[in-house]
């Protein structure tokens, strides 16, 4: 096939892809000359016409004759100031100081990250968060905050949309002039799922904040603030916003969970605002925390404390929104949410929802419901084009309170039991993911520990094995790499240790690290690094690639190979990137501002003798046949 072929032939894996190699190597271009960016366009969708994409693959399909989603003109047509030119004017503790001054309860908008991280597995593209974007600057210009980067969105762009997360970042900043642009890190693992030598985190962090990020939230899986503190530092140091994360665990209001009391909250955002945090975040991954919960813990922060609060919780039980107004009539100032049409379920609370539950109240949002409607209007045409990605969870469910999965696991981890033929499993699963918490000490369920706990607890039901066979010294048990990572330290240092029984049983003997594991990472050498970027992939390759690449060598060199034979698919509508398109189907890519493609699918041939189908396309009115190998 001529991609496979493209990417083993020897000049490519030398990097010396120019348009020289094009031109010199005509036996790989049987189709054309020389590869302009709309060539390289074309032959992506007629391989995914003739082909399909493997991502959707035997997964539920959009009708065919779903319309594209357009965004409604915005409402107004001046975009006013908003916490964007606070920031940008008075700094990050004028934020924090305006923030805890405010009546009315702020809203953080997630659904150009967790929503759809937690609802479509990820997969949503830029193009879609794009169109919408300059909707939210000119008709919600009091939002706090938009949630729009990080968490797995940075690896999912490269890995699987064919997109540079960076650009995405930039394009959002710029359609959002007034609005601060907020990501998810996950401290010393970046936007990873291992620890990164601590100047990678400080570079990745300086880049981020350049690129476009105004308000950074940090965590750590362990709630270990010293492993926190490299990317806190960071942040500080970039002049832009610190939300410091505590995850939030267990229920305050149980006895029986007295590891994660209201002591442990306190202790830890005492830790955390002497770090120097500018907010406090507390992020309730997997929806766990209850209204009554809230009213105790928001009231003691705030007494206690005495930072700006942002309450981050998900819908999975179906309680959310009773949560977060017992948070807000317990003082907190910002809680986030997702608009309407890609929220509930493992997703946040609904946006509208809350924005007229507190309507005519004391913290009244003061947000525009028609603004919000339309925009969700189009997140729900958004959504119908990401049918395969939907998880098929029908309704909440109290079960959380079994497992306390995060919203962003949930759907993955049935997603990972269907693939392995245990679908019928999956309330087995939930109960055993339970005990492996428990058989680790109730540790966090968070990236990338949540991954940790869900891969053993698979193994486990897969193999028919209990806590207590798992634990048997006379058992011969092949854990899973996480677990000996996560028992060996490298992820960091549980409270008081993870339990020796299992330590002793994964590590087989040896000790277990006991310090911060960035102290044993070298640091790397980043203008080296740098300069092998330039020398494989060209002069191109700039500090956003370095720290693409950083975070995800492998993935990030595909993505690079990959773009460099599909050109640039993010332009694509998203029906056509993952579909492609039909006879008599017209449409218009901007590869670059202003730089239109009218594209029109004329036929396509029967496959030929030698194994090929002709695509016959319009390009700008100008007949283009290309050739691409049948693989089915
Ligand atoms: C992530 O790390 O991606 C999360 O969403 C954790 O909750
Ligand atoms: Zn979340």
């Amino acid at each position: 096939a001529f991609v496979e072929n493209l990417l083993k032939h020897p000049t490519f894996l030398s990097n010396e892809y120019s348009t020289t190699f094009i031109d010199s190597t005509p036996d790989l271009f049987t189709f054309e000359k020389r590869q302009d960016r709309g060539t390289k366009v074309l032959t992506y969708i007629a391989d995914i016409t003739v082909n399909g994409h493997s991502e959707v693959e035997g997964r539920t399909r959009p009708p065919a004759d779903l319309k594209l989603p357009r965004a409604p003109r915005p409402q107004t047509a001046d975009v006013a100031d908003g916490t964007k030119q606070l920031l940008d004017r008075e700094g990050p503790q004028a934020v924090a100081d305006w923030m805890a001054a405010q009546k009315r309860l702020l809203i953080t908008d997630t659904t150009m990250r967790d929503s759809h991280q937690s609802l479509l597995a990820t997969r949503m593209r830029s193009i879609d968060m794009i169109g919408i974007a300059p909707n939210y600057a000119d008709d919600l210009p009091g939002l706090f905050s938009m949630e729009c980067w990080g968490g797995a969105t940075f690896d999912v762009a490269y890995r699987f949309l064919g997109e540079c997360p960076w650009q995405r970042l930039r394009d959002l900043r710029a359609a959002m002039p007034n609005l601060l642009t907020q990501m998810l890190l996950r401290g010393s693992n970046g936007v990873g799922y291992t620890n990164y030598p601590d100047n990678v985190v400080a570079a990745f962090v300086k880049q981020a904040a350049e690129s476009g990020v105004d308000l950074f939230r940090v965590f750590d899986p362990l709630n270990w603030a010293e492993n926190m503190r490299v990317s806190m530092d960071a942040v500080l140091d970039s002049g832009k916003i610190l939300e410091a994360a505590i995850c939030y665990t267990g229920d305050i209001l149980d006895p029986a969970r007295s590891k994660y009391d209201l002591k442990y909250y306190l202790d830890m955002a005492k830790e955390l605002k002497a770090a120097g945090t500018h907010i406090l975040c507390l992020k309730d991954m997997g929806g766990l925390m209850k209204p009554a919960t809230a009213s105790v813990l928001f009231k003691a922060l705030k007494e206690e404390v005495g930072l700006p609060l942002h309450f981050h919780t998900h819908d999975t039980a179906g309680i959310a929104g009773a949560t977060i107004l017992a948070a807000s009539e317990a003082g907190v100032d910002a809680v986030d949410c997702a608009m309407d049409a890609l929220s509930g379920n493992t997703s946040q609370a609904t946006l509208g929802t809350i924005v007229e539950a507190l309507r005519h109240t004391e913290r009244d949002t003061g947000l525009d419901i028609t603004a919000i409607r339309k925009i969700s209007n189009y997140w729900e045409s958004v959504r119908d084009h990401y049918a395969a990605f939907e998880s098929g969870m029908q309704s909440p469910t109290s079960e959380v309170y079994l497992h306390e999965m995060p919203g962003g696991q949930f759907t993955n981890l049935k997603a990972q039991a269907r693939s392995m033929g245990m679908e019928d499993r999956w309330h087995d699963i939930a109960r055993t993911y339970a005990d492996v918490n428990q058989m680790f000490g109730d540790v966090i369920k968070v990236t990338p520990i949540a991954k940790t706990v869900g891969d053993l607890a698979l193994m486990m039901v897969s193999q028919g094995l209990t806590c207590e066979d798992v634990l048997n010294p006379e058992t011969e048990v092949s854990f899973p790499d996480s677990v000996v990572t996560l028992m060996k330290g490298y992820v960091g240092q549980a409270p008081g240790g993870f339990p020796e029984a299992i330590v002793k049983k994964v590590l087989k003997g040896e000790e277990p690290i006991t310090v911060r594991p960035g102290t044993l990472l070298p640091p790397e050498d980043l203008d080296a690094r740098r300069a092998e970027l330039v020398e494989r992939f060209g002069e191109s390759m700039d500090n956003e690639d370095l720290m693409g690449s950083l975070m995800y060598p492998r993935v990030f060199a595909d993505y690079i190979e990959r773009h460099a034979v599909h050109g640039p698919v993010r332009t694509l509508p998203t029906r056509t990137f993952f579909y492609g398109m039909q006879a008599g189907e017209e449409i218009s890519v901007e590869i670059d501002p202003g730089k239109i493609l009218e594209i029109r699918l004329q036929a396509v041939s029967e496959t030929q003798p030698d194994g090929q189908v002709k695509v016959f396309f319009e390009l700008n009115g100008q007949p283009r046949v290309i050739r691409v190998p049948d693989r089915l």
